[in-house]
């Protein structure tokens, strides 16, 4: 492992449209604090910059949904995410934004030097133009069918519930969502960044870790799903893609006749962390430049996985097109978390919101943190339950840490006048209590190997094992027994005691920081670093402070609160759906009559492959045997299927779904909720019966 004489380590700039979650915590910001804390904690020069992504499509689209200003909305949710950040206590040395004026000078004169390189193309193309809006469509603006999975309101970069990510053009029956309208195609010019000139040097960088004939980084380090989904992206074929939008908020395209167009946020935001560096070192004097553009600087982004290849390829296309930037030596990215079985939505309020939290636990974020780190999705997706939150604090934090720390103050105080007893050269052989010194020094040289490897779940398991063993020796050694009978045993197994808190001081700190410095306070010590880590940490004699508690549970009550107030919270948002879904424009009887339903039986159903909500379903209409794809695999299971009548719009225009011609559609009822059910006749009609 190389010794870098500095870190940049960043954590993906949150859009500044809305509060964080407890995914955001467990996917980025808690892996990336536990990184830094430690690297403090071994004395090396560390900037861990972050900030808020305060521009695209999302911001205006939201703003303009609310009848403020962008500004308005990025002022409001700036303040609150860095509140949030704050008092959840992620330590980041600066968090920015991207709206500053530092920001938009340093990436305008990062496109600007690009383009003077020739890194682009300008090129027009056909774009999505929202005719009775007059303007032309963000990606964001428009919305359709995901050809992916099916949903129905996918965005036309990404879709929200597969994670793919897209294209406009890709989606199925686009809509404009400023009018409603159907979007047309309308010729506008941007400048393009060719991103398939760079697939080679790219994969050998990705897969070999190799940078101009030089090992770079070691690709055996990186996380395999992150490499996997680069490289599928990689052999898919790069495309040129646009680095500018046609948009009246972000950082201006500096150059002449390029009125109304701004980079596209894509190219802005990863830009958003040297600008941080840079105002990080306008207030500490560091030197700002040597952690982008030296060698020996050790630059590290932490992000969930639907930002990987932004940061993974496209980032890098740009940095080292640049020419003066160092790449990243790894990105070590989290899958996702779920909540309570399902996906956190923030649309549909399914999330823990991380200032709701901070006010219903007051003082206990050191429980989230530690629960957090302990389920985070590392190399697959997790799931956060109350429950689970609840054994965990009671289970693990109460009962091991909490009650090793406190059963040795606590006797410490009451046998020995709260001063730390004299080891002696009492030996306790194979025993627990005899291996509690090489255990504090075993400790001290694995944890970094899995820190290092951003395996933070398992390091914090080796802390709590470390605690456990303290609990064991306590356990099994009984001095509060031994105390009246040889004086000189329980003095020595306190001492052992006492040196593991002490030193749990240290090796908790990444995780639970309040709890270590509360260790370190009870214990008396100052400030301690990883250096400090040794089995003689603290002298015989010294004095400790009371006893307090470390944490206390979590209550059955407290468990049930937060579920309902989960589930009170996601009815509203569901429930106006189809409700409040206004009348369509009337059609004439005429277009009416063009449309033609039958009632069909379905033949046979079976999901459609690597989809989450498309069945593959074949129907006899009584005109003929056919098939058609239907996104209803999460309201029905194809096994039940066959035999059901169902409504089907027959003279749809077929169309290709993931391979599969779709012959028609089949008409399904949404509730209020959004599940879908069958319309049938309440009483049999033969296949072909029409529907009027
Ligand atoms: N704001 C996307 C996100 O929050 C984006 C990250 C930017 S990192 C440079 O998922
Ligand atoms: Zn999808």
């Amino acid at each position: 492992m190389r010794n870098p004489k500095r870190y940049t380590v960043t954590a993906a700039l949150p859009y500044a449209n809305g509060p964080l979650h407890i995914g955001h915590m467990a996917g980025v910001y808690i892996p990336a604090d536990i990184y830094v804390r430690y690297l403090r904690a071994r004395g090396r020069d560390v900037a861990f910059v972050c900030g808020s992504d305060e521009h695209g499509a999302a911001i205006t689209l939201r703003a303009k949904k609310e009848g403020r200003t962008p500004q308005e909305l990025v002022d409001e949710y700036h303040q609150k995410i860095g509140n949030a950040f704050r008092d959840f206590g992620i330590s980041f040395d600066i968090y920015h934004r991207t709206s500053s004026e530092l920001h938009r000078r340093t990436a305008g004169d990062f496109f600007l030097k690009l383009h003077q390189k020739g890194v682009f193309e300008e090129k027009t193309s056909q774009q999505y133009y929202d005719p009775e809006a007059s303007q032309f469509l963000a990606d964001r603006y428009i919305t359709g069918t995901c050809p992916k999975c099916g949903y129905d309101s996918a965005y036309g970069d990404q879709c929200e519930n597969c994670g793919s990510s897209l294209s406009p053009q890709e989606l199925i029956e686009p809509r404009s969502t400023l009018s409603g309208a159907q979007p047309v195609m309308r010729e506008t010019s941007h400048w393009f960044l060719p991103m398939q000139r760079h697939e080679d040097w790219l994969r050998t960088w990705l897969i070999e870790g190799k940078l101009d004939g030089k090992q770079h980084h070691d690709p055996a380090a990186w996380k395999r799903q992150v490499i996997g989904q680069c490289k599928s992206w990689i052999d898919g074929g790069l495309q040129p893609r646009a680095m500018t939008r046609d948009l009246d908020w972000g950082v201006p395209v500096p150059l002449k006749g390029a009125a109304g167009k701004v980079l596209y946020v894509w190219m802005d935001a990863p830009i958003g962390y040297i600008s941080a560096t840079k105002a990080l070192a306008e207030t500490d004097g560091r030197d700002h430049t040597a952690h982008w553009q030296s060698e020996d600087t050790k630059l590290v982004h932490f992000l969930a996985k639907d930002n990987i290849v932004f940061h993974c390829i496209i980032f890098p296309i740009l940095l080292k097109a640049h020419g003066d930037y160092i790449l990243p030596e790894n990105v070590p990215a989290n899958e996702f978390l779920n909540l309570e079985g399902k996906k956190i939505s923030t649309s549909r309020n399914w999330a823990v919101w991380l200032h709701e939290y901070l006010e219903d636990f007051p003082g206990r974020r050191d429980e989230l943190r530690y629960v957090l780190n302990a389920i985070a999705p590392e190399f697959r997706d997790s799931e956060f339950t109350w429950s689970d939150f609840q054994t965990r604090v009671n289970n693990e934090l109460v009962a091991v840490l909490g009650n090793f720390v406190n059963r040795t103050v606590v006797l410490t105080h009451k046998f020995f006048d709260g001063k730390v007893p004299p080891l002696s050269d009492r030996d306790f052989g194979d025993s627990s209590a005899g291996r509690a010194l090489a255990a504090i020094e075993a400790l001290k040289e694995s944890m970094p190997e899995q820190l290092e490897a951003y395996r933070f779940k398992e390091a914090q398991g080796e802390m709590m094992r470390l605690a456990q063993l303290g609990n064991r020796i306590l356990t099994q050694e009984e001095p509060w027994k031994t105390v009246k009978t040889d004086r000189d045993h329980a003095a020595a197994v306190l001492h052992l005691c006492i040196q593991i808190t002490a030193n749990l001081g240290i090796f908790a700190d990444p995780f639970i920081p309040d709890t270590a410095a509360k260790i370190r306070e009870m214990l008396n010590l100052g400030e301690l670093n990883w250096d400090s880590i040794s089995p003689t940490l603290i002298a015989a004699g010294h004095p400790t402070e009371k006893p307090a508690l470390l944490f206390s549970r979590v209550e059955d009550e407290e468990v049930a609160t937060q579920i309902e107030k989960l589930k009170q919270a996601a009815e509203p948002a569901t429930e106006p759906k189809t409700a409040h879904m206004p009348q369509k424009a009337s059609v004439a009887f005429d277009d009416f009559m063009k449309i033609d339903i039958r009632i069909a039986t379905i033949l046979a159903a079976e999901r459609v492959p690597k989809t989450d909500k498309l069945l593959k379903i074949d129907l006899d209409t009584g005109l003929d045997k056919r098939t058609v794809v239907s996104g209803i695999a999460e309201y029905y299971d194809p096994a039940d299927l066959p035999g059901k009548q169902v409504s089907v719009l027959m003279n749809l225009e077929p169309r290709k779904i993931r391979g599969i011609e779709s012959q028609g559609m089949i008409l399904m009822a949404e509730d209020a909720d959004g599940k879908l059910s069958f319309v049938n006749p309440d009483s049999a009609a033969g296949n072909g019966a029409t529907v009027r």
